[in-house]
């Protein structure tokens, strides 16, 4: 493995005065174009009694409105369109699946630039072009596998667009193309080290080095176990189809943070309450301002996704800040009995138990006036408890260290292999059926 190549330098390692002014600049002229060419954004600043012209530096970008999801939902399908439809050359959607899908578009200028900042990522990660990436995201709309996939193939590696699932014929091929790069969703890589121990495939006798997951959240603890059960180096990376899909932020080999691709998405932490933009190092919501699209300019993009920024310079070099590995959505925060949890909290607490897998769904209910928390989890398909005595202390065990982390008592129940929903990959986490009562 060629040591910490970086895929585009000039911008990578840009001096952070450098950046700025260039963040400014790419800022003004996507801010002249949205309100031109976008009603809902000419809208929004009108009422604002604001002009893209008002903007003259970084810390004016607090003055402007906000966008969300229901903001792309209002105007479904291209209504957010800063062009016209026949200078767009590819179309995706988010991966929802509640309600009409998000829409977005890519121009040609949009695609090259998401295929350099993807081949960003995947060569911070330690991809080159003399891997073989395995692509198992599913193709479609989707953004996943079409992006990883022009990534890779800018940095001429050789793919191999497997699409998701069939772990089977996954394994078969990653043994017989000697695929050396994984690109997954974290969960579906926990499904194929399962389906290789099941069948006896030695993760010793694949050349797999790296593994580039991201799609949904994970936490440390799953790394590691990635890692050490596929015997590969793991590195997260995020995105989201709104802003551009994957490619907006990508870990280094420090896994100290996933660098944001800060020339093309100005990033901020709010507080998703009061919509404050907090100080830097500062827990919060990210909001993302994308300064380099064509087609589909999001402009302070609430993505309720939960993180904090580091400025600091990694050792890799790159300046670019790094994000957290994201702590779940502001959405899945889950007020139990007054107390705030995160999916990824019991993520952890999961993983570090011997015979338990990070395949997990919380129900919420409520039961009078008490909210009630379930946790299920999948069992290993060899896991089975033959005696009722033991499967009861094995429950009762998990359900204490639980309750030890989050001060909030749960009840634990297994249920069977593959029987929690999975949508292109991410597993369906959170159900709250108090919403419904
Ligand atoms: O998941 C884009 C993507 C594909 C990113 C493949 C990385 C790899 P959407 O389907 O629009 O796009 O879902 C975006 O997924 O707001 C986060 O909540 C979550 N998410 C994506 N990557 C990560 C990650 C793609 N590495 C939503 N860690 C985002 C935590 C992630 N959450």
């Amino acid at each position: 493995m060629q040591a910490n190549l970086i895929w585009d330098t000039q911008h990578e390692c840009m001096p952070r005065e450098e950046l700025e002014q260039l963040q400014l600049e790419r800022l003004q002229a996507t801010l002249n174009r949205a309100y031109k060419n976008v009603t809902c954004y000419r809208t929004k600043f009108n009422e604002l009694g604001i002009v893209p012209e008002d903007v003259t530096s970084l810390a004016d970008l607090a003055k402007l409105p906000f966008t969300t999801k229901e903001d792309l939902r209002l105007n479904y399908p291209y209504g957010m369109f800063a062009v016209p439809l026949r200078e767009v050359v590819r179309i995706h959607s988010s991966s929802g699946t509640t309600g009409k899908p998000t829409v977005v578009g890519y121009t040609k200028n949009d695609l090259k630039i998401w295929s350099n900042l993807v081949a960003r990522m995947m060569t911070a990660a330690g991809v080159t072009h003399d891997d073989v990436v395995q692509i198992a995201f599913g193709y479609g709309m989707f953004t996943g596998a079409f992006g990883l996939h022009y990534g890779s193939e800018v940095i001429g590696a050789a793919v191999i667009p497997m699409s998701g699932g069939n772990s089977d014929k996954q394994i078969m091929i990653m043994q017989d193309y000697r695929s050396s790069a994984l690109v997954c969703t974290p969960s579906y890589a926990i499904t194929l080290a399962e389906r290789m121990e099941q069948q006896g495939v030695d993760p010793k006798s694949l050349a797999l080095k790296v593994g580039l997951f991201g799609g949904e959240p994970w936490s440390e603890a799953m790394r590691r176990e990635i890692e050490s059960r596929l015997l590969i180096s793991a590195t997260d990376n995020y995105g989201l189809s709104e802003v551009i899909g994957p490619g907006v932020a990508g870990e280094c080999r420090c896994k100290n943070g996933m660098h944001i691709a800060e020339d093309a998405f100005i990033a901020e932490i709010i507080d998703p309450e009061t919509c404050q933009v907090l100080p830097p190092g500062s827990v919060g919501e990210l909001v993302l301002t994308t300064v380099c699209k064509e087609a589909v300019p999001m402009i302070r993009y609430r993505t309720r996704d939960i993180t904090s920024l580091d400025y600091t310079t990694c050792e890799c070099g790159r300046t670019m800040a790094r994000m957290k590995k994201t702590m779940g959505r502001s959405d899945d925060m889950l007020i139990i009995k007054g107390v705030n949890v995160f999916p990824s909290q019991i993520e952890e607490v999961l993983v570090a138990i011997e015979g338990c897998q990070p395949h997990y769904q919380l129900i919420v209910d409520r039961k009078g006036a008490l909210d009630v928390l379930e946790v299920c989890i999948e069992v290993r398909e060899n896991t089975f408890f033959d005696e009722m005595k033991k499967q009861r202390a094995f429950l009762d065990m998990v359900g204490k260290r639980i309750d030890s982390v989050l001060g909030v008592g749960v009840t634990v129940k297994l249920v069977e292999p593959n029987s929690i929903p999975r949508h292109e990959g991410k597993a369906d986490r959170v159900i709250d059926r108090r919403q419904t009562r």
